[in-house]
């Protein structure tokens, strides 16, 4: 029997966006301009917390988003609503953003004069936590109706995000979400993990997180 070639195509597809991940990264240093993945599944409240964050921020820093999803430019629009700059990057059908796309995403928004750019990722808890896309920082959402046992089913967002944000908390009350549970699942999966939880529409626990975000913005300029 011939032999066949095998080419290891989703390798050789995961080393070169790393590559182009790490060249966009030492990019964004030199420019000293913080970039955000924001990961969660579609409705946790991503556009909801941007939208929050950049009302209470706009004023101290210069701040772009670039949106990604399958189709439409509903959350760019509501972003530029809220003041701040957005592009819309459709994915062609793909359920994550990878470096190069988010590279042309960049190269569309203009950084000029941006302080702190956000990846609002497309929803899903599986494949946006596969790729890198240059972002300095990874940020995921749980929202309480999704449950406290999440980091369980969906491993490796737990265990490459730097911060896991617990959002709709004003919902609490109707739901068994179990806060102590929740931070031991992710303690497991990565103890250095930060947990905040919050509501961005009740504006319970928007202060730490806007701490946080001035802190990485200042930290990184200064690295
Ligand atoms: N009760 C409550 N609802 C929220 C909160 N944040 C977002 N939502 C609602 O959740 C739904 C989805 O929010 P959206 O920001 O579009 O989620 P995305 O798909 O992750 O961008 C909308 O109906 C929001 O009004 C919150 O903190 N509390
Ligand atoms: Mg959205």
């Amino acid at each position: 029997m011939e032999n066949v070639r095998v080419i290891e195509v989703k390798e050789n597809v995961f080393a070169s966006n790393i590559r182009n991940a790490d060249e966009l990264r030492a990019r964004m240093r030199g420019e000293g301009c913080l970039l955000i993945n924001l990961m969660s599944s579609p409705g946790s409240g991503k556009t909801t917390l941007l939208s929050a964050t950049i009302d209470a921020l706009k004023d101290e820093m210069g701040i772009g988003v670039i949106e990604a999803d399958v189709d439409s430019a509903v959350d760019a629009k509501t972003i530029q609503m809220h003041g701040a700059r957005a592009v819309q990057v459709h994915t062609g059908g793909m359920c994550h953003l990878d470096a190069g796309m988010c590279d042309q995403g960049l190269a569309e928004l203009d950084t000029t004069g941006l302080d702190l750019v956000f990846i609002e990722n497309v929803g899903n808890l599986i494949c946006p936590a596969e790729f890198d896309t240059g972002a300095a920082r990874k940020v995921m959402i749980l929202s309480v109706p999704e449950g406290h046992d999440k980091p369980l089913k969906y491993p490796l967002i737990f265990e490459v995000s730097d911060l896991v944000l617990i959002s709709k908390c004003d919902v609490a009350p109707y739901f068994d979400f179990d806060m102590e549970q929740l931070r031991k699942n992710v303690a497991d999966r990565r103890r250095s993990s930060q947990i905040l939880p919050l509501s961005a529409k009740t504006g319970e626990g928007m202060d730490a997180w806007l701490q946080w975000l001035r802190d990485e913005v200042a930290a990184w300029k200064q690295a």
